[in-house]
């Protein structure tokens, strides 16, 4: 056990692993500057998805060595499909042997029913495993203004105090505005590191998103069976209905059209 401990401490002072994950625009290329003290990812206003792609950058803070994976901004369009969870799969490689934490990055706002989705499908994709590895960081905190960071949660949207529960009550705020701020960096860290040693220097590793990954899987085969068998009875449904359309038409028609023989009868019979 001693053994262990020593050795996380040596791995974690070696280096701490992080990997950013969040909404488009959330501000985790942002965050990762900040974090780094400079400015490998670029990070730009725009409704579109600014960062399409992973990238990694590394530098030394505080004395630590950390590695920082800027991903690609979810959006709520991003289906979970193959690609997608190949294209995790390789943010965890880039990582390897896996992240210390996982900052889910969501900026101080109005928190509305469409951030739930994406906070929830994000959380879903790394499975229940990943809830001790991850830490919710606010960005945007010029936003809060006077108001301190436990004030906005007070009466913040009840999903986003049960994310933040989720995720063991773990959370920080940046303002990525104010660089000459290295104590929300340097306390940022110390949160992590307290994490880390909670975890015992363990990281979140591929064979656990493998784990998500199956039962993933096993979710989607199951829906697509009864998304089929749902099918299979509205076609049968509408099967149906189009007979008995067809029937009643086909019965209206006969009332009204006389057939050819009795043509002239129905009009001169008084
Ligand atoms: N005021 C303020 N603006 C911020 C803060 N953090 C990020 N922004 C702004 O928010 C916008 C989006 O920031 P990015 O860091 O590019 O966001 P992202 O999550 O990487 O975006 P995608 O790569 O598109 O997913 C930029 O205009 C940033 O300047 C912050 O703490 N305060
Ligand atoms: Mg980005």
């Amino acid at each position: 056990m001693l053994l262990i401990q020593i050795n996380s401490h040596i791995k974690i002072r070696s280096l701490l692993r992080i990997v950013l994950l969040g909404k488009r625009g959330a501000g985790k290329s942002s965050a990762g500057n900040t974090l780094l003290g400079k400015q490998p990812f670029y990070t730009a206003a725009s409704s579109q998805r600014v960062t399409k792609d992973w990238s990694m950058s590394a530098s030394t803070v505080d004395g630590h060595r950390i590695s920082v994976v800027d991903t690609a901004g979810w959006t709520d369009l991003i289906l979970m499909n193959d690609n997608t969870i190949l294209e995790i799969a390789e943010w965890i490689d880039q990582s390897d042997p896996g992240p210390h934490v996982f900052l889910l990055v969501i900026p101080i706002g109005r928190f509305i029913k469409e951030e739930t989705n994406t906070v929830h499908q994000i959380l879903e994709v790394f499975g229940e495993e990943a809830h001790k590895y991850t830490m919710v960081l606010f960005t945007k905190g010029d936003d809060l203004e006077e108001m301190t960071i436990e004030d906005y949660l007070k009466d913040t949207h009840p999903d986003l105090k049960k994310i933040i529960e989720v995720c063991g009550g773990r959370y920080h705020v940046f303002n990525n505005r104010d660089k000459e701020n290295k104590k929300q960096v340097s306390d940022l860290l110390e949160k992590i590191k307290l994490m880390a040693k909670r975890n015992e220097g363990r990281n979140y590793t591929k064979a656990m998103y493998q784990k998500t990954v199956d039962q993933i899987e096993v979710k989607w085969k199951r829906e697509r069976i009864m998304n089929a068998a749902r099918a299979e009875v509205e076609k049968e449904i509408n099967d149906s209905a189009v007979g008995s359309n067809y029937e009643t038409t086909r019965s209206k028609n006969t009332e009204l059209k006389p057939s050819p023989d009795t043509k002239g009868t129905v009009s001169t019979k008084e």
